[in-house]
């Protein structure tokens, strides 16, 4: 496999097919869904029209069957224009890859075909209000009875909580057994005992509801588990081995965003009798900016790669870009505010919602202090 990421022909087309439907059916709605708070029922429809709205599914699933580096560029180009959009086919993933990695094929058959046609929605429900970080303490348990399992306890920070049909929800099962006492199972939005806590109120991605799930004596039938019982914490944590290089792919998408609208903001404003890109020091500042997203693009996809393959440092190259891509996102989104000035301090122009929206990406699927976690345990592994 090359070390560095040159896309092929094909990838380029790719790209260049979502940036024309970001540009023109989301780029126009990104502000309003972000003032508004509401989920883009309008966006999904449009990316479900085009097949981008879940294209990792397999095609003997009734999916586009792109591989990750194709997802990747799905989840970037739609971020450039909409970071809230983005989550639409980078939560599909998300929801649905323990499914792949894992699931029956009877449960590969009955969900993710829905999914591949874009009659329903996948979320992932890991974390809990006492289990962020240190996910593997989840207090959610499932008790076997007959053939049947009894979920009971809450899940928080749910992207896409709501307006997802689905949910892969990770429960206790063996409480003596630790992380090898976690199960992965399907649970329905419309399962009885199943209900919603009420919208967070967040600083960005406002077009993506996040909010609690409720499990109140849920009755799962036995079929509805994931992979054998016990697996469902290694189940979890393989998949965001497949799933960070996304965020990756996202932060990298708003900096480009961002970037863009900063240069050719520079252009136009004229200051001391011209504009102001004339000046060093503003130079610098869009060399760094460059710099480091083109640093950001070639892990995020040389990830994203390792993943497809199964490569032994795909954990590493996961956590390594989501860090990288995610901090050097943000200070790209914050020098783009800078460079407007106090023009970027507004909503009259989109920079501050990037900034707002790119903070996220350091925070979920992993804090960037567990990335560096997950990056150090396996630096001192391969030692
Ligand atoms: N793939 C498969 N298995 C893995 C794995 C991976 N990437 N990483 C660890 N495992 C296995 C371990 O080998 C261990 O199995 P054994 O007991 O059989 O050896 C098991 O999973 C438990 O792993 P570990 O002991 O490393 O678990 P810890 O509790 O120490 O925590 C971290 C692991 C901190 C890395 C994990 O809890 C984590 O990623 N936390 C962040 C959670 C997160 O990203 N939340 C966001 C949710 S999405 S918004």
């Amino acid at each position: 496999m090359s070390d560095q990421f040159r896309p092929s022909e094909e990838q380029e087309m790719l790209r260049a097919s979502v940036r024309a439907l970001a540009e023109d059916k989301i780029a126009p709605r990104a502000a309003e869904i972000d003032e508004t708070g509401e989920f883009p029922w309008d966006v999904h429809a449009a990316l479900v029209a085009a097949d981008f709205h879940a294209v990792h599914i397999p095609e003997a699933y009734e999916g586009a069957g792109a591989d990750a580096v194709a997802s990747c560029i799905v989840v970037e180009e739609v971020a450039r224009a909409c970071a809230a959009s983005s989550l639409i086919p980078a939560v599909n993933k998300l929801g649905t890859q323990g499914m792949i990695l894992s699931g029956s094929e009877d449960l590969k058959r009955r969900y993710l075909p829905l999914v591949a046609r874009g009659e329903a929605m996948f979320s992932y429900a890991l974390s809990e209000p006492e289990a962020g970080s240190d996910a593997a303490s989840m207090r959610t348990r499932a008790v076997a009875d007959g053939d049947e399992w009894v979920l009971n306890g809450v899940k928080r920070w749910i992207t896409n909580a709501g307006v997802s049909s689905y949910y892969t929800v990770m429960a206790v099962t063996d409480p003596d057994a630790g992380a090898n006492g976690i199960s992965a199972f399907v649970v329905h939005g419309d399962d009885e005992g199943f209900s919603l806590g009420a919208p967070e109120k967040k600083m960005g991605i406002k077009g993506s509801p996040t909010r609690e799930l409720y499990f109140d004596n849920i009755r799962l039938p036995g079929d509805r588990i994931i992979g054998a019982p016990g697996t469902g914490f290694k189940t979890a944590l393989r998949t965001l081995d497949h799933t960070r290089p996304t965020i990756a792919a996202q932060a990298v998408g708003i900096a480009q965003g961002a970037l863009d609208y900063a240069v050719g903001y520079v252009k136009e404003r004229k200051q001391f009798g011209r504009a102001i890109a004339e000046f060093q020091g503003l130079q610098f500042m869009l060399a760094d900016m460059a710099m480091h997203l083109e640093a950001a693009r070639q892990l995020t996809y040389a990830a994203a790669a390792r993943t497809d393959a199964g490569d032994p440092d795909a954990t590493f190259f996961a956590s390594a870009a989501k860090c990288f891509a995610s901090d050097a996102a943000m200070q790209i989104t914050t020098d783009a505010v800078q460079l407007l000035g106090g023009y970027g301090y507004t909503r009259d122009y989109p920079v501050e919602r990037m900034m707002r929206d790119v903070k996220i990406t350091q925070i979920y699927e992993g804090t960037n202090q567990i990335q560096r976690l997950v990056m150090a345990r396996q630096v001192l592994r391969a030692r």
